[in-house]
């Protein structure tokens, strides 16, 4: 038996191919010679833009083998640029239909229908240029990592993003052509907040200067990731779908390192104020002093990259999502549980708009509504995390409770974009917000705090001041392991 023939075996991935896949690639020369092609410039975008430092440490990554969900995952020491990035498409289900839109009832899609390609491609294109933008926003953070487990979790997320690179260079390669390899090129040339080249999208021109940041924006920014890739996974284009189906089972890892990272942040911070005997959490001098982060500043930091993270919803009333939505390439959250003619032609949306200058809901067709769908249910996604944060700051008697602000609030696209308004949605004057604003978002001297007690912290087992140790170590190792093997050179 040959090894290809492990494609073959349900969830198999092959590994015999440069390029481990589970879509047969052994058996597509023209897509394997593509992507084969393709590889020498990720590997020195990966080089380039990839994690500073540590390209030759011993890592302990995680591997999919196989897309069961019980055992996809492999552990084992990989030096980052020998990881195995590949191909893993879910299952492919033969009676699935598309299941919203003017087609739906017909079978899903195999092939691109022609009509649809440039939006489907767009939507290909936009998803794909995410992923290296935010290892590029990463990539000096392992510097001052707070320890080896967050340094590999770090590195863990930053290979599996490169993966979701991979997944959309596939569809590219293999369903559009020459123009599909064109815009494969392109995602390896754009960068992350660079004037000339930016990336495509608002929040990936951002800078992530500091460990709280990470911890928000995989919070806040992969949760955006979760969403529409869960829309995207509705698309009758087959492919996408299971592409995105496999994508959303890493993505969990992703927010899981967002929510348990804030989440130890504020345990220590309450912590530390109280074997301090501080009960006044705006007491920030005083915090500050014990070497924590005072959580009128994690507010702040929460309340930076959720806005930025919203305007990644574009327009609360857009044709684009409409016509997305029309042709059948995406879909809403949880499509096919919703319960109605999964069409939409005459249903109607509430939306939150910016009429006669006031904030105001006003009842917009469901089709345009879209985004606005999509972003109501993304705030409530976020408020179950946001929760739980608040349950551990109550157990440590801290009267302190952080809050998602207004969706009118720093907003950059879609209706709030021209006003300001503070994170209790109230309207304020240009003189007003420039007055407020560093009590809303992290001001200069913020930043240098923070970034102030940003120091490695790379001993076994050991955790910088301002962070409590995780409760579980990953893949049931213990605390003291060691997660990266840093002097591997
Ligand atoms: N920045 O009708 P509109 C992830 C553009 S994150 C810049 O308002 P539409 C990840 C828009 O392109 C998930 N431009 O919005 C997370 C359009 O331009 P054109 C990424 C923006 O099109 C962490 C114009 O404004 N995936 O995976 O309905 C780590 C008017 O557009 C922005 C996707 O986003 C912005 N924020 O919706 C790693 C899914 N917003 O066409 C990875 C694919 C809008 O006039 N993308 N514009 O030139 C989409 O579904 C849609 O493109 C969007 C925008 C939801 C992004
Ligand atoms: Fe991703
Ligand atoms: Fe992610």
């Amino acid at each position: 038996m040959s090894d290809s023939s492990a494609a073959h075996i349900e969830g198999a991935v092959d590994y015999s191919t440069k390029i481990p896949n589970n879509v047969g690639l052994v058996n597509d020369a023209r897509v394997l010679k593509a992507l084969e092609q393709w590889h020498p410039g990720y590997i020195d975008w990966w080089n380039a833009m990839g994690p500073e430092g540590f390209q030759t440490s011993e890592v302990y990554l995680r591997t999919a083998v196989s897309i069961d969900p019980k055992g996809w995952a492999q552990f084992g020491y990989v030096k980052m640029p020998e990881y195995r990035w590949g191909v893993l498409l879910a299952p492919r289900d033969e009676s699935r239909l598309v299941n919203f839109g003017a087609s739906k009832g017909e079978k899903a899609w195999q092939d691109v229908p022609g009509e649809h390609r440039a939006s489907l491609r767009r939507l290909v294109v936009i998803q794909g240029d995410t992923e290296p933008a935010s290892v590029e926003q990463q990539r000096h953070l392992g510097a001052t990592a707070p320890s080896l487990y967050d340094m590999r979790n770090l590195f863990q997320i930053n290979v599996e993003e490169g993966r979701h690179l991979w997944a959309m260079v596939y569809l590219l390669h293999k369903y559009f052509g020459r123009d599909g390899r064109e815009e494969a090129d392109g995602l390896l040339q754009r960068r992350s907040g660079n004037p000339d080249k930016p990336r495509m999208l608002g929040a990936f021109n951002e800078a992530t200067p500091d460990w709280l940041s990470l911890f928000m924006f995989t919070f806040f920014t992969d949760r955006d990731g979760k969403m529409q890739l869960e829309s995207l996974a509705q698309s009758g284009f087959d492919p996408m779908s299971r592409t995105c189906r496999f994508m959303l089972t890493e993505e969990a890892h992703h927010m899981f390192v967002g929510e348990t990272g804030v989440m130890r942040v504020l345990e220590r911070t309450c912590e530390a104020m109280k074997t301090a005997g501080i009960e006044d959490p705006y007491d920030i001098s005083k915090v500050r002093a014990l070497g924590v982060i005072d959580l009128p500043t994690i507010q702040k930091k929460a309340n930076l990259h959720f806005s930025l993270s919203l305007d990644l919803f574009g327009s609360e009333v857009s044709t684009n999502a409409a016509n997305f939505y029309n042709a059948g390439l995406k879909g809403r959250y949880m499509e096919t549980k919703i319960d109605d003619d999964h069409l939409l032609t005459s249903a109607t949306y509430h939306v939150l708009k910016f009429v006669d200058g006031q904030i105001k809901t006003v009842a917009e067709p469901a089709l345009t509504a879209l985004n606005m769908r999509l972003r109501d249910d993304y705030v409530k996604d976020c408020q179950g995390g946001v929760n739980r944060w608040n349950k551990a700051i109550e157990k440590y008697g801290v009267k302190f409770q952080i809050t998602l602000p207004s969706v009118a609030f720093h907003r950059h696209i879609g209706e709030f974009q021209r006003i300001h308004a503070s994170p209790d949605g109230r309207l304020l004057s240009e003189t007003e917000w420039v007055k407020h604003k560093d009590s809303w978002i992290p001001s200069p001297e913020d930043g240098e705090f923070v970034a102030s007690l940003m120091l490695p912290c790379w001993e076994r087992g050991k955790y910088a001041h301002w962070i409590s140790p995780p409760r579980v170590g990953i893949d049931g190792k213990p605390g003291d392991f060691e997660y990266v093997n840093i002097d591997q050179a």
